[in-house]
């Protein structure tokens, strides 16, 4: 096993659009970072590749919503995703980005070798395009009714309603999400990669040579994309975000998301090796390296059909030796999903349980969707932290120190007997790594777990508190426990790189190469000080669980409203509290700017019932004299108080709309004042 000495691994540029949450962090980077770690520490040369997906519809579409650019966007974004992925400790070689400048000239440059070499088609097409913005229009800007379940706003690609997918050619009365007209047909060109003469070489590449080492969710996705018989697919796009296509007649066009994303894997590794000292070829042109993409199960066309088409028609490229794309993470049983913020974003678990980044770690791994979907609950993340983190792996570290200063104050005893345990060690190294090295994280991960629980059989089964009048027994048993202690400190990076550094700290113990961890027997010598007792994982207690699930929950409540952003219902009340309100129409008759407050001004209310005082937060909303001579709805037996100094008798009520500005709440006509509402 394990021949190749030299990986290149991706891992799934994110889009640039918003930051990165559990689903991401399970499907791509855990995996991906356990298997760069592990092979680092078994020697090889490793680049482990990874940046920003900056350019594409995602990005615009933000960018739209809020207003602002999308290069604002993709700064913001960019910098969040990549602190997020450091502070879980992910080990990339490089993270970098899409809108790069060496990024753009590596992606001309493979498009442009592509042209010369006459490997597109050109066609001309009709798509839809908006006169009033001039733009082609993406399947995103595409709006219409669903031909199949008659849902009045489905996109172009798809509906989210029946969830059907849709060509823009399909909706009924389609309209452009930019201006909201009727958009035209417009004849355009581009260029096309024709993935229908690449069938064969894919077929015996991937279907008939992979069809053992691949997982069967990749291979079966594959083949039936095959079985389909592909179509060319156009590389070019009529869009104003992306790399310009660099030939001729191409003026105004950039390529698709799709080519220019997974060269940045290349461009990457380029500025990498030119940083570093290396040379980028022998990381994607040299038949000895082993190119491994890790993605999510969506990506999987890309990185199975597109990429290597693109690599083979330029020449020269390594196809993947393997794509380990994993299926999806459900949260609390429901699809995570963005737009109904139903997610646990990375950056947040973060700052809601700091230093403790090796546990989700930890619990993703144990849930990885290897092969179907899997799901994350706050609950288990709970339970697997404190009866398997705290309880068994914690727990056997921390007797083995505490041991080890109450009988020999940390010096590590003689192997005055040998154990079977100890010599067994060296399995659980060769096992944990021949799991990753077939992408099994998860049993890797619970045979990692397993040498803990040995570790704690052993001491329940030695008892060697009990065996004081037999000091060299004592010694014989500390040694060993001391090994698989050592040991579990050892193995413990490629899952739990925070803890593995922090118990080989504790223990004064230097990292060593997973060779030897598989060839050893002795992992600390007799006489060795170890250093003072910490404690490695801590507990996580049930209102930290219910504050996550709370929060979920409110998330649940408002995706449940019709008006999404509409605040939540307050607390029931009962009719009597209902009727203690005084509610009447009241007419302004005088407004001034209260002195030194910036939102206050002090009105003059006819309430019907006399002609009172009232102050009231309404200045940067309103003039003066748009406010004088208004009728407005007036809580008159709301208790007086003091603001400002000046005293207030009463409320008048606004509606607070979406944009944070208050309007007026009137009766139709003309009211006189003092009428109650109720
Ligand atoms: N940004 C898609 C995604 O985030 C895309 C991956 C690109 S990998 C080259 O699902
Ligand atoms: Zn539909």
């Amino acid at each position: 096993m394990c021949k190749t000495n030299r990986y290149t691994i991706t891992a799934a540029l994110p889009y640039a659009n918003g930051p990165l949450h559990i689903g991401h962090m399970a499907g791509v980077y855990v995996p991906s970072d356990i298997f760069a770690r592990y092979l680092r520490r078994k020697g090889k040369d490793v680049a482990f590749i990874g940046g920003s997906d900056e350019h594409g519809i995602p990005i615009t579409i933000r960018a739209k919503n809020e207003g602002v650019t999308p290069q604002d966007i993709v700064d913001r974004y960019h910098e969040n995703i990549k602190s997020t992925l450091e502070n879980f400790g992910v080990t990339f070689d490089i993270y970098s980005r899409t809108t790069s400048v060496k990024h753009k000239e590596v992606a001309q440059d493979f498009f442009k070798t592509l042209y010369e070499n006459g490997k597109f088609t050109e066609d001309v097409t009709e798509q839809y395009y908006d006169e009033e913005a001039k733009e082609f229009l993406a399947d995103r800007y595409i709006r219409g009714e669903c031909p199949k379940c008659q849902n009045p706003d489905a996109y172009g690609d798809q509906c989210e309603k029946c969830g059907s997918t849709l060509s823009p050619e399909e909706l009924v009365n389609p309209r452009s999400a930019l201006s909201g007209n009727t958009p035209i047909r417009k004849e355009t060109k581009n260029w096309y990669l024709p993935l229908d003469q690449y069938q064969d070489f894919l077929k015996e590449w991937i279907i008939d040579g992979h069809k053992n080492d691949w997982k069967s969710n990749v291979y079966g996705q594959v083949k039936s994309w095959l079985d389909d018989g592909l179509k060319p697919r156009a590389m070019t796009r009529d869009l104003n975000w992306g790399i310009p296509v660099p030939v001729e007649g191409a003026e105004g066009k950039v390529m698709y998301v799709w080519f220019d994303a997974p060269i940045g894997y290349i461009s990457f590794t380029q500025e990498w090796a030119e940083k570093n000292g290396k040379d980028w070829k022998d990381y994607w042109q040299n038949e000895d390296t082993k190119l491994v993409h890790f993605i999510g199960k969506d990506n999987i066309v890309f990185h199975c059909i597109i990429f290597p088409t693109m690599m083979k028609a330029h020449g020269d490229y390594i196809m993947p030796d393997n794509v380990p794309a994993n299926e999806f993470l459900n949260l609390e049983d429901d699809k995570i999903s963005t737009s109904r913020n139903w997610a646990v974003w990375a950056h947040e678990y973060l700052q809601d349980f700091p230093g403790q980044a090796d546990t989700l770690r930890y619990v993703l791994a144990a849930n990885m969707p290897e092969n179907k979907d899997n799901n994350f609950t706050w609950k288990d993340f709970q339970t697997k932290n404190n009866s398997e983190l705290v309880g068994i792996l914690g727990n056997f570290i921390n007797r083995v120190m505490v041991l080890s200063h109450k009988y020999y104050e940390g010096i590590v005893p003689a192997k005055t007997v040998e154990f079977e345990e100890v010599a067994q060690i060296k399995g659980f190294a060769t096992r944990i790594g021949e799991h990753i090295e077939k992408y099994e994280f998860r049993a890797a991960l619970t045979e990692y777990m397993n040498l803990a629980r040995l570790g704690n059989q052993f001491l329940q089964a030695q008892e060697p508190w009990k065996k004081g009048d037999n000091p060299e027994e004592v010694k014989g048993i500390m040694n060993a426990a001391t090994q698989i202690a050592v040991a579990l400190g050892q193995l413990a990076e490629p899952f739990l790189p925070f803890a593995s550094e922090k118990i080989l700290n504790m223990m004064k113990v230097d990292k060593i190469d997973w060779n030897t961890l598989e060839s050893t027997n002795e992992f600390v010598a007799e006489g060795h000080q170890l250093g003072a007792s910490e404690l490695i994982f801590a507990k996580i207690e049930d209102d930290a669980v219910e504050a996550q699930i709370n929060k979920l929950q409110e998330s649940k409540t408002k995706n449940n409203m019709t008006n999404p952003n509409a605040e939540p219902q307050k607390e029931l009340i009962s009719f009597d509290d209902f009727q203690k309100m005084d509610i009447r129409i009241g007419t302004i008759l005088e407004a001034k700017k209260v002195e030194k407050a910036d939102k206050l001004f002090e009105l003059k209310v006819d309430t019907g019932m006399d002609v009172r005082t009232i102050v009231s937060g309404i200045a940067e909303h309103f003039t003066l004299e748009e406010v004088v001579g208004k009728q407005a709805m007036v809580l008159a037996n709301l208790a007086p108080r003091k603001i400002r100094g000046i005293e207030s008798h009463g409320m008048l009520l606004f509606a607070d709309k979406e944009d944070g500005k208050l309007t007026f709440v009137n009766p139709e006509a003309e009211t006189p004042n003092g009428v109650q509402v109720g």
